[in-house]
């Protein structure tokens, strides 16, 4: 394959099913066409894969799954920290077909999106490590000990806007803790998960310990949840597809870890730190075009330094390179697809329609170059003057947009974080640190940073409150997902 994903003859590649240890074409012989966002045009075909490919997969993973599970952890940990390397080995490469697949910047990718898949192995590979058992004694009676077991064949479902660092952030943990798995990327954005079974591959990791299944929610997601034998499911996407992945699991008793949507405020106080608060917040609203769940897409500005801060702010987002998302100087790239820039010009009409005033953008830029005339590509936006509670403020755009609205004191900005039906992340700057304390308190998200934002340790629990999810990723939260604890009693 060339970098832009053509073989030698110009013919566009096909991505393959991984199963088992080997690329396989889908049963049904389907595929679908896989379109670079930045042309428009369609650059490799992607299986459109079926339940029949979902059983092989699972059959390969819980073939697997006996001799996986156990596996010493320092053997898991070897193979996991091979695949840390060879990500970073092959970063280039990586970088260019994650750039290419979703039209995010090259720069974004090969700073962002890569070395945190290589970060995610190399995290899990050591945290199996450094696992402790908990042990309890009943005075006088017996003698507890926990083991945590693995849980057999899991199923993993991920979205296109942070492709190979979202279903890394499962895979690891997942087959770290002796898990077999079935894989699914977004079908909007194959590429990476397709380039990673060579990576597994060549690491040594056994045949079937993970199976990579291409193609649409429809048809491989909605098997994988149902499979009787696929026993938890962890799930990371929009909150509509989440609430069926809940529905179909709960009958089956299957564990299940939901990482959905998010409308995030972003709070700034007067005390704040002006030159910080915009620099963050333009990365917070506009980082990956926009497109990440935790951009903070509402901001809210106290009284006193709104003014300065929406002129300033604006003036800053006017000056974001949007272009060809292959080249150096290109700040915002493309949005992932047609439907996804239908979608952001939707929510800026209705603005308007609410009242709403654009400040900057608002509207796709003229063409970067040739080659990106029919891209898919929005200005970064700014809308002020809405009302706090109109459906703008209150729905999940998932683009380069954010609203902007005053606030004169602390419970009332509370007030406005919380109504809302997200609970995922939330920014807070201030320079006062009484203050800091008692509105993280009381932000109900997830996440809360104070002067900053996309911090993120491994270590620390990930995830949503309210219609943003239910459970937490990261550190031991992961470790636990991805096993059973199992209670020894012994008697005295
Ligand atoms: O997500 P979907 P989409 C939000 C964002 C976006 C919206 C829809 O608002 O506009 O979700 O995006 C698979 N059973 N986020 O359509 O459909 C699907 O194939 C099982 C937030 O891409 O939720 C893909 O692999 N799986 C988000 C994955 O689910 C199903 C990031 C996510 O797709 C399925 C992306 C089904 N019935 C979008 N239907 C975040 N929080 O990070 C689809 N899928």
């Amino acid at each position: 394959m060339t970098e832009k994903g053509q073989s030698a003859a110009g013919e566009q590649v096909r991505i393959l099913n991984f199963i088992d240890g080997e690329y396989v074409e889908p049963i049904g012989g389907k595929y679908l066409e896989n379109i670079e966002p930045a042309t428009g045009k369609p650059y490799s075909l992607v299986p459109d894969s079926d339940q029949r490919d979902v059983e092989l997969a699972v059959s390969a993973a819980q073939k697997a799954f006996p001799g996986w599970s156990r596996t010493p952890a320092a053997d898991r940990s070897r193979i996991l920290l091979r695949i840390a390397d060879l990500i970073e080995r092959d970063l280039d490469k990586l970088a260019r077909a994650e750039s290419i697949d979703t039209g995010k910047p090259l720069s974004l990718a090969r700073n962002l999106d890569i070395p945190r898949a290589a970060s995610n192995f190399r995290f899990f590979a050591t945290a199996i490590l450094h696992t402790e058992n908990e042990a309890h004694v009943t005075d006088g009676v017996a003698f507890n000990y926990t083991l945590r077991l693995p849980l057999g064949v899991v199923g993993l479902i991920s979205p296109w806007n942070l492709p190979l660092y979202l279903l890394s952030w499962k895979i690891a943990p997942a087959i770290a803790c002796g898990n077999t798995a079935v894989a699914k990327p977004s079908e909007l954005t194959p590429m990476t998960a397709y380039l990673l079974g060579e990576t597994c591959r060549e690491a040594g990791l056994p045949n079937g310990v993970l199976n990579i299944i291409q193609g649409t929610g429809q048809n491989v997601g909605s098997a994988i949840t149902a499979h009787p034998k696929v026993v938890a499911v962890s799930f990371t996407g929009g909150t509509v597809t989440g609430r069926k992945v809940a529905e179909t699991c709960a009958p089956l008793f299957k564990k299940v870890s939901l990482e959905l949507g998010g409308k995030n405020p972003n709070i700034v106080f007067a005390d704040a730190d002006l030159d910080a608060a915009i620099t963050g917040s333009l990365r917070s609203s506009f980082a990956n075009q926009g497109q990440v769940c935790l951009c903070g897409s509402r901001i809210f500005v106290e009284r006193p330094a709104y003014e300065t801060f929406v002129q300033r702010f604006t003036d800053e987002t006017g000056r974001l390179k949007v272009g060809d998302p292959l080249e150096k100087s290109t700040e915002q790239g493309a949005i992932v697809s047609k439907v996804q820039v239908e979608k952001v010009k939707f929510y800026v009409d209705l603005a308007q329609h609410e009242g709403g005033k654009v400040a900057v953008g608002g509207s796709p830029p003229a063409a970067p170059n040739e080659r990106c005339k029919d891209g898919f590509f929005f200005c970064p936006t700014v809308i002020t003057d809405l009302p706090v509670s109109c459906r703008t403020n209150r729905e999940e755009i998932f683009g380069p947009v954010v609203s902007i609205t005053p606030f004169d004191r602390e419970e009332e900005v509370i007030h406005y974080a919380n109504d809302c039906d997200y609970g995922l992340a939330s920014s807070v700057w201030t320079q006062n640190l009484n203050r800091a304390h008692r509105v993280a308190e009381q932000i109900h998200t997830g996440t809360v940073w104070v002067n900053c934002w996309l911090v993120r340790d491994l270590r620390v629990p990930f995830g949503g409150m309210k219609q943003s999810g239910v459970g937490r990723e990261g550190g031991n939260e992961a470790l636990h997902f991805f096993t059973e604890p199992k209670n020894v009693c012994i008697a005295k």
